[in-house]
Parts: C-alpha cells; sequence; structure tokens
C-alpha cells in the first residue's frame, strides 16, 4: 500500500472512531515522533522501523483503539536476519523428537486434519515493550509501546500433538526451534524452552491470526501461542520441537529474557543481580490508542480516550483516567470481554474545558488488586523488561 492510501485509511478510520473534532491525524510521518522505514515490508503498512535487517517494527500508538490489532499493522520481532519464505506448505514439517514414544514429522495438513482445531485470543507482547520509558536508559530496542498486539489466533493444541507423539516418563522441558537462522554460523539459532507444568489447553501450535494465515512476518506458516506470557517463547516458523529430561543451556534463555530473581533486589546500571529467572507472565497494562501524543482537540468538545488494557489471564476488573497528573482518578467504561487473555477494550468520554496542554493517564487494575504503577515507581532491571507504568499522553486543548 503506498504511504498516501495509508494515510487516507488511516484518517479515514479516525473519522470513524468519533476522532472527526480533532484537528491532528493530517500527517504522521514519522509516527509517534520515529523513524518509519522507506522500506516497504510484506503485508504491512508503513511501522516505527529500528532495523531492516531483521525487520524490527513498531505498531503506532493509534492501532489501540482496536481490540484486535489488524494483522498489517502488528509489530513484528525478528532476532536473526535469515528469514526464510515457504511457499510450498507440503514440504514444510514439523519434526518432534527426543523422549517421545514415537518421534514425527508433521506438515500442515496433517495438524489441521488430525487434531481438534482450536482459538484463542490472546496478547502477544514482547518482554521489551515500554522500553524506552526506563530511566536510566535500559539496554536493548527502544521500544515505544506498540511491541504488543493482540489477535484470534487458530491452531491445534501443543499437548494434542505431544501426546499424539507420547510424552516419555522422564520428559520435562520442551524445547522450540524455528526456521529462521543466523548469518554467521557463530551466532546461535533462536531456540527456546518451556518446562512441562507450564503447558496447558491453551498453549496452541497456530496457522492461523484474526481469521487469515499467519503473515510471513509474524511466522508463517506455523507459530507456537502461549497465553499469557510474554512474547519471546512464542516461537515463529516453528520447526522442530525436542522434549527432554534436562535444561540445556542455550544463548537465548540464559542470557537474554531474564529479570532480577528476588523481587527486593533492584538492579542499577552498574549492579547487576546475582541471580535471575526468565520473565515469563506478563503484569497488568493498559495503552492509551486514542488521542495520541500531540493531538489537538477543541475546548468544550466531545473527546473519547480509547485504549486497551490486559494482564497475564485474571481480567481486568477497572481502567481508571486521570486529566490531572495522577490526582484524581476515574473509571472509564470497559467494552465487552473477549477472553481472559485478550485486549479488554476501555473508553473515557470528556470535555476539555480548559484550554493548553493537559496530559492523560490511563491506569488499569487486574481481578487480583494488582495495578499499574507511577514510572519512578517501577524497579529498574538491566534488560528493560516488563515495564507497566501507568500509561501517559499529552495533547493540546485548542
Ligand atoms: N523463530 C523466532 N521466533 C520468535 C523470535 C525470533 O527471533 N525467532 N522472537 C520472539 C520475540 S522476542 C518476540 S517479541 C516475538 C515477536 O512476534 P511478532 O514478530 O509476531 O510480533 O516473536 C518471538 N518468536
Ligand atoms: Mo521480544
Amino acid at each position: 500500500m503506498k504511504r498516501r492510501d495509508f494515510l487516507k485509511t488511516s484518517l479515514a478510520a479516525s473519522a470513524l472512531l468519533g476522532a472527526s473534532k480533532s484537528l491532528a491525524g493530517t500527517t504522521h510521518q514519522p509516527i509517534d515522533g520515529r523513524e518509519v522505514s522507506k522500506m516497504a515490508f510484506p503485508e504491512k503498512k508503513p511501522l516505527i522501523t529500528y532495523s531492516d535487517r531483521p525487520p524490527l517494527l513498531e505498531s503506532p500508538r493509534s492501532t489501540f483503539v482496536h481490540e484486535f490489532t489488524p494483522n498489517d499493522e502488528f509489530f513484528v520481532r525478528w532476532h536473526l536476519p535469515e528469514i526464510p519464505k515457504h511457499n510450498d506448505l507440503d514440504k514444510y514439517v514439523i519434526e518432534i523428537d527426543g523422549l517421545v514414544e514415537r518421534p514425527i514429522k508433521i506438515t500442515i495438513g496433517e495438524l489441521k486434519k488430525n487434531f481438534e482445531q482450536v482459538e484463542v485470543n490472546a496478547v502477544l507482547q514482547c518482554g521489551g515493550n515500554s522500553r524506552s520509558a526506563f530511566d536510566p536508559i535500559a539496554g536493548g530496542i527502544q521500544w515505544g509501546s506498540g511491541a504488543m498486539g493482540c489477535a484470534k489466533w487458530k491452531g491445534v493444541r501443543l499437548k494434542d500433538v505431544l501426546d499424539y507423539a507420547g510424552l516419555k516418563k522422564n520428559a520435562h522441558w520442551i524445547e522450540f526451534n524455528g526456521k529462521d537462522k543466523a548469518a554467521y554460523y557463530k551466532t546461535p539459532n533462536f531456540v527456546r524452552e518451556i518446562e512441562l507444568h507450564e503447558l496447558d489447553d491453551n498453549v496452541i501450535i497456530a496457522y492461523e491470526m484474526n481469521g487469515e494465515d499467519l503473515p510471513y512476518l509474524n511466522g508463517f506458516p506455523v507459530r507456537l501461542v502461549m497465553p499469557g506470557y510474554y512474547s519471546d517463547n512464542w516461537v515463529k516458523m516453528l520447526s522442530h520441537i525436542t522434549v527432554s529430561d534436562k535444561y540445556k543451556s542455550l544463548f537465548f534463555m540464559d542470557v537474554a529474557y531474564r529479570v532480577p530473581d528476588n523481587k527486593t533486589e533492584s538492579e542499577t546500571p552498574t549492579k547487576r543481580a546475582k541471580k535471575t529467572k526468565p520473565i515469563t507472565h506478563m503484569n497488568v497494562k493498559s495503552v492509551i490508542g486514542y488521542p495520541t501524543n500531540g493531538e489537538k482537540v477543541y475546548y468544550n468538545s466531545h473527546v473519547v480516550v480509547r485504549g486497551v488494557a490486559f494482564d497475564s489471564g485474571y481480567g481486568i476488573k477497572k481502567v481508571e483516567i486521570s486529566l490531572d497528573g495522577g490526582k484524581t482518578w476515574e473509571e472509564a467504561n470497559l467494552k465487552a470481554d473477549n477472553g481472559r487473555y485478550s485486549y479488554r477494550g476501555f473508553y473515557y468520554p470528556f470535555k476539555p474545558t480548559k484550554y493548553g496542554k493537559i496530559k492523560l493517564m490511563a491506569r488499569a487494575t487486574n481481578n487480583l488488586g494488582e495495578t499499574q504503577p507511577f514510572a519512578h515507581e517501577i524497579g529498574w532491571n538491566h534488560g528493560g523488561y516488563k515495564y507497566n507504568g501507568i500509561d501517559e499522553v499529552t495533547i493540546e486543548v485548542i
């Protein structure tokens, strides 16, 4: 799609969303104040771009007015630059071996035919999402809040497939590998491991996203979906599952996607935690999709703040909005519940009665009572993971 067409559709979308009173939205170039690649990526609209190779693409904030993220606006993250395209699906197999009674090679067609097809609505969020909000700067891609998305995933239960292969008694770790490769043989493959007890009926091998084949950059033809978990485990272009009794020390398990093990121990740029653990479950979070930073709205007009909230599966109890920098809060309306792992949409209508800049803040609370902290209350960690500070957007009333 040409940039001009993209602008047209995004303008049409903001008009549909009742944002017609706002004056902004005429150009978003760059998006959210950040660079957009001149290069076109297959099946994607122009997105905030951190790298072309491997592609690192972030969704614009405006995406988060949708409870399901459109596939062509869905963020993209790969660790390795060689990402093969698989046009001949009959030749694509997933291999399952290790501690199983029957090692198997299975095609996508066989997956669909031989196992019950299930659907789960779930949020996929990079552990480093919102990393740029950490102060001091934490290492890694300086994502805004667009390294996340929510989709309807369709596939088959991983458990059913493993049962078919027949887990041996001492099976404990399951290792996942995808088809992507490093440019140099010394770089390790992106391999992840989970423990058998982390596996429930919601963990699926998915081949559909929002009713379509997975986009190439989101892992066509199949990826792992682990609802409630950060997406480092959601291995794309899944090609190999190995069951074992031992944890293997692998680069992407031991080095990346870990946080301090001890809650009271916080890291500083010069002091690293001695013991770390994988990031696993997502904490409660909300992101405002409309208005976006710098948006201009008319004095006394009807403005509707919109966004999404989620956690690791306990469900969202409430979302509150503050218009005065966090002194007072009012509850937003929650939209329909699309499932415990899905985004919960929220909206909050108000009429601005003061000219000039105002800061909008959103704070979600889940059914456990866990809530989003203020930015200054967040413990710093070296990798810049799990940021869930209260979201804020500054707009101007004219
Ligand atoms: N094969 C493979 N799967 C992968 C990765 C990868 O580099 N290779 N990165 C993981 C990480 S860290 C993230 S954030 C998500 C990104 O998924 P997306 O590109 O569909 O948004 O994929 C995960 N699965
Ligand atoms: Mo990630």
